[in-house]
């Protein structure tokens, strides 16, 4: 009796202790290893109690001090090192051909150079768990994966595992200025803290890497596409060096944002024409340089003649021209080019959604093998919904990555829920019908051009100085989905979403499970009182913080919300098909066709490519009107759902956070709201037609909503 007393007040001092140690404030992100219950530590410490591991390599040891940590966390105790197999429960953190494995026979050549196996085998008659890799990061890579799958409470006794990532370069892009303003950042500062740098170096560093290495990220561009030249100084390259040391163990190679017309802002020259060969050897130079300060430095992201930025068009020279003399400088040294597609000009009259890929199709097969074109999933920008890129599928022979947005500007900045899971794997799922049917955009960015041709996706971060690094804890979720992506663009939204949750609220299936239930939903409300059945930038100018459906006076004409709505009296939408813009053919016949005829295109994509009159009839019976109207109300709707389904976890999930994301929920039910009745006045404004019968008229007249001013929304200008 006193003993079990004991037992339960010793237990919860424990619970005490390690709980003020660590409030919940999202720090920890999905790498909690929180406490199991106890009948579980038992089943797991029996299966670990050691480890041997060649801890004397710094990515070896990064893993085996993850391993340390994670199990004191989880099963309460600190696994111990030793030099070899002890006893049942040995976890071998290891190689490929490490003397312990002698004999063993292992798939090393399914898991390529950054994959790993989990295996439960017998050595010298103890039962062992090994984890191993052809690479040292493999190993590491498997390390978190055990890990995982103990969060997740998940059998470890017979295992056999093998997993690689499908993507050669999986990297963060951060919008990061030097004086740490992030460009569409809403999670605080950046977290380079230059003016310290390299005397100081935040241990936050370590936690940014251990966080990317845990999903397999491998890459971080430190630095804004719009870019500054003064990265490229030595000064500021022993602070990057300083960064990409405490990165490499944990497989992490730093890449910087090249502005194209450095050789004249910091290097003296007269020009940056790429065919000038000082500018070509003033590159190669500055590449030498950097290659002597980081050795394993990843290469270079370019956003070239685009919304104001210097690029080769300067000197009527290509963008293969250009992105080929920066491989060149690089090649020597291994390093690549990112070079972006997101390219549209204010002199060019043509539809915004054309010119990219008018820009870059007919460059197939121009750019050199370390060159990658970087796409974003759609033609426009971010938008909450976008079709996929035609360039996907349409240049077999140039090496194309994916850039996709985790920071949410198109979608409520960080206090909106809005997982993008849900929102890649519809853009990843995409069949381009290039060649053939069932080439999706995911395969089109798994399989190289040729034999040793790079692939990669990169993800814009989320990531600040915030306590919870994103700004919100459920944008956590994006990063991590992002991370999972990139390793494997054929996962899937739901089974990821369900792993974070697990890992970040608790395996409480009545939490995580209407946690996820919320999440998958979540995008798809947001384009409902946002952008429904198609419509695109409908944001306000500049900083994109709520609606400006009526904006139409800005000096660009792509710039404007009536670009894209183009509503009127007569009906909203816009015309791709051959009778318009004619974007349509720039995909596949049998997507142009699809998509191109009223009966067959989804509503989803209905106003994006194509004008149809306000009473034009929806496959749901209504008009078009009715049905704008009740997408609007359902996504306001869901977010009111989502506080309900919320309040319902009071007192499941700890006090700091669940508090935290209750008061972002009422934000984002004002600001849907906002978005709802703004965008019905105005385009009640124009189809003059009456709300459908339960839906309510917007509280205010149309001046009142376009009278609201946020000129000091984040994320916009330093
Ligand atoms: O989405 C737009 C943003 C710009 C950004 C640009 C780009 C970095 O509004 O802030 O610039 O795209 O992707 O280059």
């Amino acid at each position: 009796m006193w003993r079990k007393l004991l037992a339960i007040l010793s237990a919860l001092l424990v619970f005490a202790a390690s709980n003020q140690a660590h409030a919940e404030d999202g720090y920890d992100l999905w790498l909690r290893y929180r406490p199991l219950p106890e009948s579980q530590q038992k089943q797991y410490a029996a299966r670990l109690t050691h480890f041997v591991a060649p801890t004397h390599r710094p990515t070896i040891l990064a893993a085996a001090e993850e391993l340390q940590r994670g199990l004191e966390g989880l099963i309460g105790y600190r696994i111990v090192q030793r030099e070899t197999v002890m006893g049942d429960g040995a976890v071998l953190v290891t190689t490929k051909g490490s003397p312990l494995l002698e004999g063993v026979d292992l798939p090393f050549d399914r898991i390529g150079a950054e994959g790993y196996l989990i295996r439960s085998i017998a050595l010298y008659g103890k039962r062992v768990t090994v984890i191993a890799g052809n690479s040292d990061v493999g190993a590491l890579y498997g390390v978190f994966a055990l890990l995982k799958r103990i969060q997740l409470g998940q059998p470890i006794d017979s295992l056999d595992l093998t997993d690689a990532p499908r993507l050669r370069v999986r990297v963060l892009d951060h919008w990061d200025n030097l004086d740490r303003y992030v460009e569409r950042g809403y999670a605080g500062q950046s977290l380079w803290d230059w003016q310290k740098l390299p005397r100081y170096s935040d241990p936050r560093y370590t936690d940014y890497a251990r966080a990317n290495a845990s999903i397999g990220i491998n890459g971080a561009v430190l630095t804004n596409v719009n870019a500054n030249a003064d990265v490229l100084r030595p000064e500021y390259l022993a602070k990057v060096k300083a960064l990409a040391d405490v990165f490499r163990p944990w497989g992490i190679r730093v890449y910087l944002t090249a502005r194209f017309s450095a050789p004249i802002e910091i290097g003296g020259l007269k020009t940056a024409d790429p065919l000038d060969p000082a500018v070509a050897a003033w590159w190669r130079a500055k590449a030498d340089a950097i290659y002597g300060v980081i050795p394993d430095f990843g290469g270079f992201l370019v956003k070239a003649n685009s919304e104001g930025q210097p690029g080769p068009a300067d000197y009527h020279r290509s963008h293969a021209e250009g992105a080929n003399m920066l491989a060149d400088a690089l090649a020597p040294h291994g390093g690549i080019v990112m070079w972006r597609a997101f390219v549209y000009s204010a002199q060019n009259a043509e539809d915004r959604h054309k010119q990219a890929y008018d820009e870059f199709a007919p460059l197939d097969g121009k750019f050199r093998d370390n060159v990658l074109l970087q796409v974003k999933n759609g033609a426009i920008d971010f938008q909450p919904r976008e079709p996929f890129h035609p360039l996907f599928g349409a240049m077999p022979r140039t090496p194309l990555m994916m850039e996709f947005q985790i920071t949410k500007e198109y979608l409520g900045f960080a206090t909106h829920l809005a997982y993008l899971g849900t929102m890649w794997e519809e853009a990843l799922a995409s069949d381009t019908f290039r060649p053939g049917r069932g080439n999706t955009v995911a395969r089109v960015l798994e399989t190289p051009v040729d034999a040793g041709a790079v692939t990669g996706m990169a993800g814009v971060a989320n990531i600040g100085s915030d306590r919870n690094w994103s700004g919100s804890q459920f944008d956590q979720a994006n990063w991590y989905a992002f991370g999972r992506f990139a390793w494997n663009p054929e996962d899937k939204a739901e089974a990821i979403a369900r792993d974070w949750a697990a890992m970040t609220w608790g395996d409480d299936p009545a939490v995580s499970g209407p946690i996820v239930e919320m999440m998958m939903g979540s995008r798809e409300a947001v384009v409902d009182y946002m952008t429904p059945l198609g419509l695109g930038h409908q944001m306000a100018t500049g900083h994109h913080y709520g609606p400006g459906p009526w904006i139409a006076d800005l000096a660009r004409p792509e710039w404007n919300p009536t670009y894209y709505s183009r509503a009127d009296t007569g009906g909203i939408g816009f015309d791709r098909t051959a009778t318009g813009s004619d974007a349509l053919s720039q995909y596949a016949p049998d997507v142009a066709k699809r998509w191109g005829s009223l009966a067959t295109v989804p509503d989803r994509l209905l106003l994006w490519f194509h004008h149809v009159p306000w009473d034009y009839r929806m496959k749901s019976g209504r008009t078009l009107w009715d049905e704008l109207v009740t997408r609007y109300d359902a996504g306001v709707a869901y977010v009111a759902g989502m506080q309900a389904r919320w309040a319902g976890l009071k007192g499941r999930i700890d006090a700091q956070r669940w508090a935290e994301v209750r008061d972002f929920l009422a934000i984002q039910r004002d600001e849907a709201q906002w978005w709802r009745d703004a965008s019905i006045a105005y385009f009640q404004s124009l189809s003059k037609r009456p709300l459908p019968a339960g839906h309510a008229a917007p509280p205010h007249d149309l001046d009142w909503y376009k009278a609201i001013r946020t000129p000091y929304a984040p994320g916009n200008g330093g």
